[in-house]
């Protein structure tokens, strides 16, 4: 369809090759992309004039003192965690672990952060790797209500879940039969009961096929390697269904009403070859009927798959060809699509095409038509399939109507307004529906708007992950960070306001209003069952070989200036902050013994170690908190 276009009435005319990218010419492209500054040369808007920037610009530089107006969650990527970062100024202030140990906070160190981990038998962490990509927030009223952030790691197939009172990272789930976990999204309120107008689910994309189930059966056998998407309930962290697809989970979306939720597919082929993963001219945006797939799971209209208890419901092409009953409906969309995001206005999921130069947009109120039998064709719900420029990957919303989509290979964000890139599909090819573009530096993956993907889309700001920073920074080695960059797009030209270095890697992340959250600094005694909440309940207590230390935490001291233990013995020490002032931390390190965690006011946190070592240990404080901090120490003591 995309081949058979006109050229929008764009700034330059669309070149031959722009038409549709093969196999070859994304590979070629992307190496020049890489590696030269040649996509800008060979892109024409690149030559446009530069853009003049506005006065909102300015507010990025914050004088001394001022707070940001907005948060961003980011992803972390590979480092595992989730990081805070105030906007418009760029600033890091917060990095909170999840999938990988974190040196600062003892996570993965603690009894605590390692339950939320997940242990092995002896009691190590079953994982210490993890692949963040993507962040989003629970909703209430389809704007975020601040109790919840989720994040996956596509490692090792987990999704974490962030309390947005603390900051902290809560719970941790991970999804059976699934590989290469990739998009998440929360629902935004229930299909069935409109009483529950927040968020209970997250759907989660499983974008890796295997053999199901995955015990060494059948691995040649390609035609039987499968893909999953996934319901994890939004409270108990539980998965709660999983549905059997054709083709692949990419990344994932919600619709506003709660009834629709899509994953955009790439390899409908079911290829396990990268060259068999291209070899379609169309893929798939699969949609899921929510309300459908719970009434099949309490209807027992299910299986389960090895020895997960999960119910599967079956969502594959033929069982789900009679609109009446069908749980998926796929629609067809142009080659490897990236991306799929729904717009503020609740009317469209947006597809980018990567492999072609488009953006597709599915209009959900035709989906739901067709699966009430009132619609012939569900890929007659497509509404637009229009040309945007080369690799399109994200989508981001202003709400006014516009969508910014990021180019990566022509390391650009399109500007584009989606009304009149309908009428442009429909006919109409005086509508002008590319608005502007803007180079960016360099290689772009994701985008997101201030409020972009909420009722409250507010159309002020836009961040773009830029993949490559090239020449952007200072020097450092042949690791280079990666480039977020903020974009002013309160007026009608874009204009770029800010570079920002990050370390590799992020990959989605959300911005919203500072007023959304209402963060407590202190913690409560009481939610710590191990609490040692008098320091006269300070001391050792022995059973057996087994050893429990219980101290507590004043500047400038612990309560046990000493604690002696025995060689062999298992040593669990439990620490209690009692400073209850706000932004006061103490550490605890242990010489020799691997161990250093802290306690932030009012919490408690605790290690166990088996005391193997004799010796004399000084136990220190770690964290700044006091004139005499250096000298806030314990003494363990390992008698042989
Ligand atoms: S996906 S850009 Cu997880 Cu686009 Cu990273
Ligand atoms: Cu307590 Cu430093
Ligand atoms: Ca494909």
């Amino acid at each position: 369809m995309s081949q058979g276009k006109q050229s929008p009435n764009d700034t330059a005319p669309v070149a031959g090759r722009r038409r549709f990218l093969n196999t070859a010419a994304l590979a070629s492209l992307a190496g020049i992309a890489a590696c030269t500054d040649k996509t800008k040369a060979a892109s024409p808007a690149a030559a446009a004039a530069p853009h003049a920037a506005s006065g909102e610009a300015s507010a990025t530089h914050l004088k001394p003192g001022e707070l940001d107006t907005y948060y961003g969650l980011w992803s972390g990527g590979h480092t595992g965690d989730m990081r805070v970062l105030g906007l418009p100024s760029g600033r890091e202030i917060l990095r909170i672990p999840c999938f990988v140990p974190d040196a600062l906070v003892g996570w993965g160190i603690t009894n605590e952060s390692k339950k939320i981990m997940g242990t092995k038998p002896d009691g190590s962490l079953r994982y210490t790797v993890g692949d963040s990509h993507h962040v989003h927030a629970s909703y209430k009223d389809g704007n975020y209500d601040g109790r919840y952030a989720w994040i996956n790691d596509k490692i090792n197939s987990r999704l974490a879940r962030i309390r947005l009172d603390y900051f902290v990272c809560d719970k941790i789930t991970e999804l059976p039969n699934v590989q290469g976990f990739h998009g998440i999204f929360p629902d935004k309120r229930d299909p069935v009961d409109p009483a529950i107008n927040y968020t209970t689910r997250v759907f989660c994309g499983a974008e890796f096929q295997i053999p199901l189930p995955n015990q060494g059966q059948a691995t040649d056998k390609a035609e039987q390697y499968r893909s999953m998407f996934t319901c994890v309930d939004a409270e108990t962290m539980e998965v709660r269904w999983q549905v059997l697809i054709d083709g692949n989970c990419d990344l994932t979306a919600t619709s506003y009403d709660g009834k629709l939720a899509a994953t955009n597919q790439y390899n409908v082929e079911s290829g396990v070859h990268f060259e068999d993963m291209m070899s379609a001219e169309r893929d798939a945006c699969l949609f899921f009927n929510i309300a459908r797939i719970e009434q099949a799971v309490k209807d027992g209209k299910f299986r389960t798959i090895g020895s997960s208890k999960v119910p599967v419901v079956d969502g594959t092409r033929a069982a789900n060809a009679d609109p009446k009953t069908a749980l998926t409906a796929y629609v067809s969309v142009p080659k490897n699509p990236h991306g799929v995001n729904a717009s503020p206005d609740g009317k469209y999921f947006i597809c980018a095409g990567k492999l072609s130069p488009t953006g597709t947009v599915i209009e959900l109120a035709k989906v739901l038509d067709w699966f009430d039998g009132k619609l012939e064709k569900v890929d007659q719900a497509i509404v637009a399939e229009v040309e945007l420029g080369l690799g399109p990957l994200h989508t981001a919303f202003d709400g006014r109507g516009n969508g910014y989509t990021t180019l990566f290979l022509d390391s650009q964000v399109v500007k584009w307004n989606i009304e009149a890139a309908i009428k442009f599909h429909a006919g109409d090819k005086t509508a002008k529906y590319v608005l502007d573009r803007i180079d960016v530096q360099y290689q772009p993956g994701h985008v997101n708007a201030s409020q972009s993907e909420t009722v409250a889309a507010d159309g002020k700001w836009l961040a773009v992950g830029c993949k490559f920073s090239k020449d952007r920074f200072l020097p450092v080695g042949p690791l280079h960070p990666e480039n977020e960059q903020l974009i002013d797009i309160s007026g009608e030209k874009m204009a770029l306001a800010g570079d920002h270095p990050v370390r590799g890697e992020p990959h989605d992340f959300i911005i919203f209003k500072r007023e959304l959250l209402r963060p407590k600094q202190v913690y409560a005694l009481d939610d710590f069952p191990l609490a040692v909440k008098d320091p006269k309940e300070s001391g050792v207590v022995r059973n057996g070989r087994k050893v429990t230390v219980k101290m507590t935490s004043q500047a400038p001291a612990f309560s046990l200036r000493e604690f002696t233990v025995k060689k062999g013995d298992e040593v669990t020490l439990i620490l209690t902050n009692l400073d209850k002032v706000e932004d006061l931390t103490h550490g605890f390190a242990i010489p020799k013994y691997n161990v250093n965690f802290i306690v932030n006011p009012l919490e408690t946190a605790s290690v166990t170690f088996v005391a193997d070592q004799p010796g004399v240990f000084w136990c220190y404080c770690t964290h700044f908190c006091h004139a005499l901090h250096l000298e806030m120490r314990t003494r363990m003591i390992v008698e042989a």
